[in-house]
């Protein structure tokens, strides 16, 4: 199903008086306080997140998988699916394939396609946690790390494959993310296996386009449940300076024991010139891979309060942004619509910080002045400006509202049936 802007515009116009209130009020209000509102607009209409391949279809748990219909059977169907979340929002111009769960048979038709939608290639995710029907050796006791050469070999074919996919694809960066560790104490010589890792990664950095990044993804457990070896940031960023200057730590938000300083780590990667981009996704418990700003809005908002903060603006740099949430109870469509608009949320909030005062404020200790500064921003109703960005981009005012109006997934489902399965998680 493709939607025609007309349709969006049309839904559009019964929303447009109310909205209009709303944001004459808004920028009335923080262009009192100094605040630029154009550029804030200008931002927000820039900003764009990836959605990755596997997260269009329903998640599922190790018990169920409860597909909703019309999910998409192939990639082609998938980018028409981006491109449907991308008409609606304007802020989803690109698609971060996961090999080999999308392979690209044919790399024109796919780019001819993905184009019609506006729709770019973020960065490309290998795969080495999974074994695959067609695979000589076993990633049972991990992949790059493995005591055995041949499996590390394999890994390494395999990440040489992806970055192979992405350039035809024109893709400028690839995302490692590796389950290899342990389960029990013994089982694994921490060392050996970190050493054995760098010299994998570092045979496939060596084959790297020099305008590309690669981006190292860390996580404390699981599948691994006693120890993973690239288990967090430290270890990460010892990875990335190793490997040299196109190699970066990706945050994942779920990736991290409960209550770990999220917005430190990514100020002090920000201070490093080492933060490669992040997986936006939320959680409770660990990595739950829940709807983004579902459960800890403010935690999102200290974070790109960091980002905002950085002295060269995030949006002027080459991060990976993409969402990583992947679960079994929502229509995924309407679900990345939500992560989005939960993102950019964030991101407006933290430019209406004041700054200055805030800065003021610290050196001054004054913390309970700091704490207001930031609150006020944080509580402050931005959806508004996120509207006004969207409507000027010739999106949807309201994307959730215009998905359900315009009956997207009862269409989805006519089209490609009510049992369709997509690859992925
Ligand atoms: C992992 C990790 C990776 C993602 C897979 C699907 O937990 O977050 O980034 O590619 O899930
Ligand atoms: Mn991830
Ligand atoms: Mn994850």
């Amino acid at each position: 199903m493709i939607l025609k802007e007309i349709q969006v515009q049309e839904h559009n116009e019964s929303q447009y008086a109310l909205h209009k209130k709303k944001f004459s009020f808004l920028s009335e209000t923080l262009s009192d306080n100094g605040i630029n509102v154009n550029k804030i607009l200008d931002d927000l209409i820039r900003f764009q997140i990836a959605i990755p391949s596997w997260a269009l279809g329903t998640g599922g748990t190790r018990f169920a998988r409860f597909s909703g219909g019309g999910e998409p059977r192939t990639l082609e169907e998938k980018i028409e699916d981006v491109g449907m979340i991308h008409s609606l929002n304007k802020s989803s111009g690109k698609i971060s394939l996961h090999i080999p769960w999308d392979i690209p048979k044919d790399y024109k038709k796919i780019q001819i396609l993905s184009a019609s939608f506006g729709i770019q290639f973020d960065a490309v995710n290998s795969n080495t946690f999974q074994d695959q029907p067609d695979q000589e050796f076993s990633y049972k006791f991990g992949s790059l790390q493995h005591t055995d050469k041949k499996v590390r070999q394999q890994a390494i074919n395999h990440n040489k494959e992806v970055i192979k996919h992405g350039i035809e694809l024109g893709s400028k960066s690839i995302t490692v993310w590796l389950s290899d560790g342990s389960c029990f104490p013994g089982q694994l010589n921490f060392k050996k296996a970190f050493n054995r890792t760098l010299e994998s990664l570092k045979e496939i950095y060596s084959s790297l386009p020099s305008d590309w990044r690669m981006f190292v993804e860390y996580k404390p457990y699981e599948p691994n449940f006693y120890s993973t070896t690239v288990g967090d940031w430290g270890t990460s960023l010892l990875f990335a300076n190793k490997l040299g200057n196109q190699a970066f730590t990706l945050v994942d938000l779920g990736h991290h024991l409960p209550n770990t300083n999220i917005e430190q780590i990514v100020a002090l990667l920000l201070n490093e010139n080492k933060l490669g981009g992040f997986h936006f996704n939320d959680s409770k418990y660990g990595d739950d891979d829940l709807t983004v700003g579902s459960i800890k809005p403010y935690q999102l908002f200290l974070i790109f309060n960091e980002l905002v903060d950085s002295e060269t603006p995030f949006i002027e740099k080459e991060f990976g942004w993409m969402i990583d949430a992947s679960h079994n109870v929502k229509d995924p469509l309407e679900d990345l619509l939500q992560s989005v608009e939960a993102i950019k949320i964030a991101y407006a909030q933290a430019l209406v910080i004041d700054r200055i005062a805030l800065e003021e404020a610290r050196d001054a200790n004054d913390v309970v002045l700091c704490q207001e500064i930031l609150q006020n921003a944080f509580r402050t109703d931005v959806r508004p400006l996120l509207a006004e960005a969207r409507m000027q981009a010739g999106g949807a005012l309201n994307p959730v509202q215009t998905y359900r109006y315009l009956a997207v997934r009862k269409n989805l489902i006519s089209e490609r049936g009510n049992k369709s399965v997509s690859s992925g998680l």
